[in-house]
């Protein structure tokens, strides 16, 4: 296979300074005219031929300059086409079958309507091109089609013309004045109703916006319409962007490989992440439309307006516009729970992959399928480097730097070190050590002692990091983090009043020390606060320091991690050696505490009742045993269920009274009141069934209704089946909710979860043309230790056949999979050699497609 490297960058021979489309539109027979005009780069080597980039697509006519073109010819599946002068007017004509196009990347048509998806190389699917994101064009687009079967017409930019023609056909034509890369091209066509909504852009340019969906799902866009006007007026205000176009439209797809996609001025999305209604959506969802809405919007500058140079610097618009987006949804609610969701993410998805096989830095130094890099390490960890460099300026300085940033790039194609130098100068920074965040794979790991002298009040803190080396030089050189602390004095603090003050440490060198005074007793620790820092960071262990900030620390990240970190060593203490009666004692007391405690509000509660993610329980315990931490993670809630039995049924009764609406109060009740289920639910099923089953009954809103299904899917009762099957019944035109069933019976700690698994599968509703459903079904699988790590192998060989499957069908989804059998090294050596065999079958297949070859091979290398 070829692999791709950063190091082989050249300029582009040729540019593309406008494009021509022309669009035919039918479902089975789409036909194509892209007019081209090329010229020569003067800042590139001089070329003879232009190279257009193909897959799987045949040229029916190739003209230059108005005459039919002769000499040019296939290299595989890329056009070369000699040209003698330095400019030239190329025309290719295509034809495409839409309903064809399994994988969905390129021009395909979903549920009667055509949509595109183009990144990050799906335009080489439409039309032969120079495929690649420092190749920018000016698109004008004219669709023309039945009116009765694709009535609405979108592209990129304004629509500039439009009309009836004979036989019951019409055009539009659309035009995009912004220079874009062929990845950001777009078009829909279909049955379509829109939410329209304007908003008035603070320089006084009204925009025009609208949401399209399937008839019958507009009642389910209003979350989506008012999350995108808030992302408007917060861009504006907190980074300075300004919406650039007269209309800004939003289209909603069911069969979509991800979340959704930023092309200019037509943003193409996932239905799960734009419709949203009390009784199908959960707070999680409205949260997470949010997120998407958002982050889609703002890749407008962060991606459309300033883009990538080449796919090695995805993350130069991918981590920065999640740092983007993970701010605006603090803004918009709790910053202090967002923060703590966006580390749990991170340690859960991206740390496992930055310890595994296919570990890399968030700027890669070389790729054969770029799909398989967008990663949580391009996303999550690219925008924690990001969200470093903030923290070691300050928000004034970061928002210069990154003023800076646009300023100087605006329609360019820019590198992640076009980035790092803007803020080095608009924010007057020094990156040059930290520069390595882009260079180096891996978790960093820290270790923090302090040292208390109690005849001078004297605390030493010393920082030491393990280093290791990597990249081009080999050479082990320490990163450079922003390490936030405070310390806690045990003998001034009032009880319920403990503060102490922050400082920022900047942490440059193999190993760095600090010195405060003024302390006659030694304080707490408080480190890494808000997660300054995206590392595993080890302190020597003490229980009262932990146990202390567990219910006192005033960050709160910091509490939450204090309990996890005592919820982790004692889930992995019981998976290994059994349960330790005093230590389940401190930790009920805590629970307890927390529950009690009226300085903190239901929402960041519900944070603190959530044990660690099995993901991360196997990252820490690595070699693991996931169905022992699984049994132990369960044993442990049962013990918090039974001890705070009375406790935990008041907040269930509480927050019953609690009216559905989105206020965080009410958002808030509904989460403890889940987790308070569930705690009771490990305890005791059978009372927790009859409880679980009246929140069922009784609920107006899918967060409640959810969680009582989700709570009884783990409990051995003929309850079970009853309300899975009204959840069935009672949902059943709706795919996104029937998405939900498939996950919670998947995802259910059950004795019989793969046979469930094996005959849900066989349902007509289960396809595996559509990505949601497959992800429904096998991710949760492989989420669920009782079901993927199952001791005979069954969910790994499973999961493999389920790759096999799909793979022809839609390589990209599939490559999605393999990660999970990638964990083998973390895993126990029995299902570690199952899992390994499982891939090496993957690998004897005689069919593969780049995406998951590239992955299978790294897996088991
Ligand atoms: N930029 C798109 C991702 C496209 C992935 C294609 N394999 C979504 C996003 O990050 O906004
Ligand atoms: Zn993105």
């Amino acid at each position: 296979p070829l692999t791709v490297h950063r190091k082989d960058y050249r300029p582009p021979a040729w540019l593309v300074p406008e494009v021509h489309l022309t669009f035919d539109l039918a479902l089975t027979c789409t036909c194509v005219t892209a007019l081209m005009t090329v010229r020569r780069n003067p800042q590139a080597a001089r070329e003879e031929c232009i190279c257009l980039l193909g897959d799987g697509i045949v040229a029916e006519t190739v003209m230059v300059d108005g005459g039919i073109a002769t000499g040019w010819h296939m290299e595989g599946d890329d056009l070369i086409l000699p040209l003698a002068q330095d400019d030239a007017q190329i025309t290719i004509l295509t034809r495409l079958d839409p309903a064809a196009n399994t994988q969905l990347m390129g021009f395909y048509a979903s549920q009667g309507m055509l949509c595109t998806q183009c990144e990050a190389q799906g335009f080489r699917r439409i039309s032969f091109f120079p495929d690649r994101p420092d190749v920018l064009s000016t698109y004008t687009v004219r669709m023309e089609g039945s009116a009765a079967q694709f009535p609405v017409l979108l592209s990129n930019g304004n629509c500039v013309q439009s009309g009836a023609l004979d036989n019951g056909r019409h055009f539009a034509v659309w035009h995009d004045p912004w220079p874009k890369p062929s990845y950001l091209f777009a078009l829909v066509a279909g049955r379509l109703v829109a939410n329209r909504d304007d908003f008035t852009t603070r320089s006084g340019r009204k925009v025009d916006l609208a949401i399209w969906v399937r008839p019958g799902d507009e009642a389910g866009t209003a979350h989506a319409m008012q999350s995108l006007k808030h992302a408007m007026a917060w861009d504006e205000q907190v980074f300075g962007r300004e919406y650039d176009l007269d209309v800004f439209n939003i289209v909603a797809v069911s069969d979509f490989n991800m979340g959704a996609m930023e092309n200019k001025g037509l943003n193409i999305f996932n239905t799960r992440y734009i419709l949203a209604e009390p009784d199908t959506a959960t707070d999680a969802d409205y949260d997470a439309i949010e997120g998407v809405v958002g982050h889609e919007y703002f890749h407008n500058w962060s991606g459309n307006r300033v883009t990538c140079r080449d796919w090695f610097q995805l993350s130069l618009k991918e981590g920065f516009t999640v740092l983007r987006d993970q701010l605006f949804s603090a803004a918009m609610g709790s910053d202090a729970v967002k923060r703590i969701e966006d580390v749990r993410i991170l340690r859960a998805a991206q740390f496992p992959e930055d310890s595994g096989p296919l570990a890399h830095p968030i700027r890669p130094d070389s790729y054969q399928e770029i799909s398989n890099f967008y990663t949580a390490t391009v996303y999550n960890k690219g925008a924690e480097v990001i969200r470093m460099m903030r923290t070691m300026a300050g928000e004034d300085a970061f928002r210069k730097g990154s003023d800076l940033y646009f300023a100087r790039h605006d329609g360019e194609a820019a590198t992640c070190e076009d980035f790092i130098s803007a803020m080095e100068d608009g924010a007057g920074l020094d990156l040059a050590g930290f520069r390595r965040w882009y260079e180096q794979s891996g978790t960093p790991h820290v270790s923090m002692t302090m040292k208390h002298d109690s005849s001078t009040g004297a605390v030493t803190l010393t920082f030491v990091q393990r280093l290791s080396a990597s990249g081009d030089d080999q050479v082990p050189r320490p990163m450079v983090m922003p390490m936030k602390i405070a310390l806690f004095d045990r003998s001034d603090s009032a009880p319920g009043e403990f503060r102490a003050q922050e400082h920022l440490l900047i942490l440059d060198a193999r190993e760095c020390r600090f010195r405060f005074d003024g302390f006659g007793e030694a304080p707490m620790v408080s480190a890494n606060r808000g997660f300054s820092a995206p590392i595993n960071l080890d302190i020597a262990h003490d229980e009262s320091r932990l146990q202390f900030l567990a219910m006192h620390d005033d960050d709160p990240f910091c509490r939450y991690e204090a309990l996890q970190q005592i919820l982790t060593t004692e889930v992995l203490a019981t998976a290994a050696q059994g349960a330790d009666t005093q230590r389940r004692r401190a930790i009920t007391d805590i629970f307890s505490f927390t529950l009690a405690d009226d300085r903190i509000d239901d929402l960041m509660r519900g944070e603190l009742m959530t044990l660690p993610p099995i993901s991360v329980l196997i990252e820490t315990a690595a070699p693991a045993d996931p169905v022992a931490l699984q049994t132990a993670r369960i044993a442990l809630q049962a013990a918090i269920g039974t001890a705070c039995a009375d406790q935990l049924s008041a907040v269930h009764t509480r927050t019953a009274q609690h009216r559905y609406s989105l206020d965080a109060g009410s958002r808030g009740a509904r989460k403890v009141r889940n987790h308070a289920l569930f705690l009771l639910a490990a305890a005791d099923g059978d009372a927790a069934a009859r409880l679980a089953q009246r929140q069922y009954e009784n609920a107006d809103n899918m967060t409640d209704r959810q969680g009582a299904l989700v709570a009884i899917a783990g409990v051995q009762t003929s309850l079970r089946d009853t309300l899975l099957e009204d959840f069935a019944q009672r949902y059943r035109d709706n795919a996104l909710v029937i998405d939900k069933w498939y996950a919670i019976q998947a995802g259910a700690h059950h004795p019989h979860v793969l046979d469930q698994v094996s005959k849900l599968a066989k349902r007509d509703d289960f396809s595996l043309r559509n990505p949601n459903r497959v992800r429904a079904l096998y991710m949760a699988m492989a989420g669920n230790p009782t079901a993927f790590h199952e001791a005979s192998g069954a969910g790994y060989e499973m999961l493999a056949r389920l790759i096999l499957a799909l793979d022809p069908i839609n390589p990209q989804t599939a490559a999605r999979f393999v990660p999970s059998l990638g964990r083998w090294r973390r895993i126990e050596p029995a299902r570690s050699a199952l899992m390994r065999d499982a891939l090496k079958r993957l690998a004897a297949s005689s069919y593969l497609s780049r995406d998951v070859r590239e992955q299978v091979d790294k897996s088991l290398g």
